[in-house]
């Protein structure tokens, strides 16, 4: 289909304003959001990345791609986010400290929420305490913590730690995801749950809380 192919190519080289239109056309043609994220965007995201590793992008690339990505779901978002469910729970999110990456945090947060969970994002780079502190105020069911690089997954560690010294390790289901964690990881660091992507993490969340 023209309308995916332009997401994925205009995607790949970062032409936010284009992917904006193409979007918002794909919308005007009866498109499903759904399909828009996971049969062009994401995969063009993918390449971006498998480009990188090959040395064939660089950051400037990886940036503007990010951004052209984002921008489209914002557009996508309260199509996405719509639900007609009562507040199923509390969810606490952020990516770790030290780590940038928030594009994939953010469809988590748009999913949880089209399943009905209250979410509260405190965003990218968030310190344990900072997060031990939030989680004092708004007394989350469940806190998720996203991270991207395998120099910041071992902040999940370390959030954990910080949970459990405020004496809240108890009182909350701990979720992790990111490009690199796997569900090994996720045990070793003794979290609660994980997932791979946006739709598992909240099936696991539903799952963590029943
Ligand atoms: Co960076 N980056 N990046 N980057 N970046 C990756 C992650 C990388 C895999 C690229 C690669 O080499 N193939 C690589 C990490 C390698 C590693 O450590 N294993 C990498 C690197 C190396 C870096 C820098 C170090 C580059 C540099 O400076 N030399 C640097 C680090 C900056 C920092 O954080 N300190 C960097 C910077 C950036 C940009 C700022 C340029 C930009 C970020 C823009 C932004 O997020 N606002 C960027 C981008 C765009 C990427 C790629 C290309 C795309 C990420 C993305 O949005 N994917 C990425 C390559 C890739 O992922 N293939 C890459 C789409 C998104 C929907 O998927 O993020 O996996 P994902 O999220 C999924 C799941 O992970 C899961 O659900 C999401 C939705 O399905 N999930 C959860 C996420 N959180 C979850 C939480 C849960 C459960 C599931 O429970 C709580």
């Amino acid at each position: 289909d023209e309308i995916l192919r332009g997401l994925y190519d205009e995607t790949l080289v970062g032409n936010g304003p284009r992917v904006l239109e193409l979007t918002r056309t794909g919308l005007e043609l009866g498109m499903a959001p759904e399909t828009m994220l996971f049969d062009a965007l994401i995969p063009s995201l993918e390449e971006v990345g498998a480009r990188f590793e090959r040395g064939d992008f660089f950051v400037p690339e990886m940036l503007v791609a990010g951004r052209a990505m984002a921008g489209a779901l914002e557009v996508l978002r309260p199509l996405l986010a719509e639900t007609g469910a009562a507040s199923v729970g509390t969810f606490l999110m952020s990516t770790v400290k030290g780590d940038v990456h928030d594009i994939g945090k953010n469809l988590v947060d748009i999913m949880l929420e089209g399943a009905g969970f209250h979410v509260i994002d405190l965003g990218v780079q968030v310190s344990p305490e900072k997060v031990v502190a939030a989680v004092q105020e708004h007394r989350p069911d469940i806190v998720g913590f996203s991270a991207f690089l395998t120099t910041t997954m071992p902040m999940f560690k370390a959030n954990i730690n910080a949970l459990q010294k405020a004496g809240l390790r108890d009182s909350v289901i701990v979720m992790v995801g990111g490009a690199p964690v796997t569900q090994e990881y996720a045990d070793a660091v003794g979290a609660d749950g994980y997932a791979a992507d946006a739709s598992t993490a909240v099936r696991r969340a539903k799952e963590l809380l029943a």
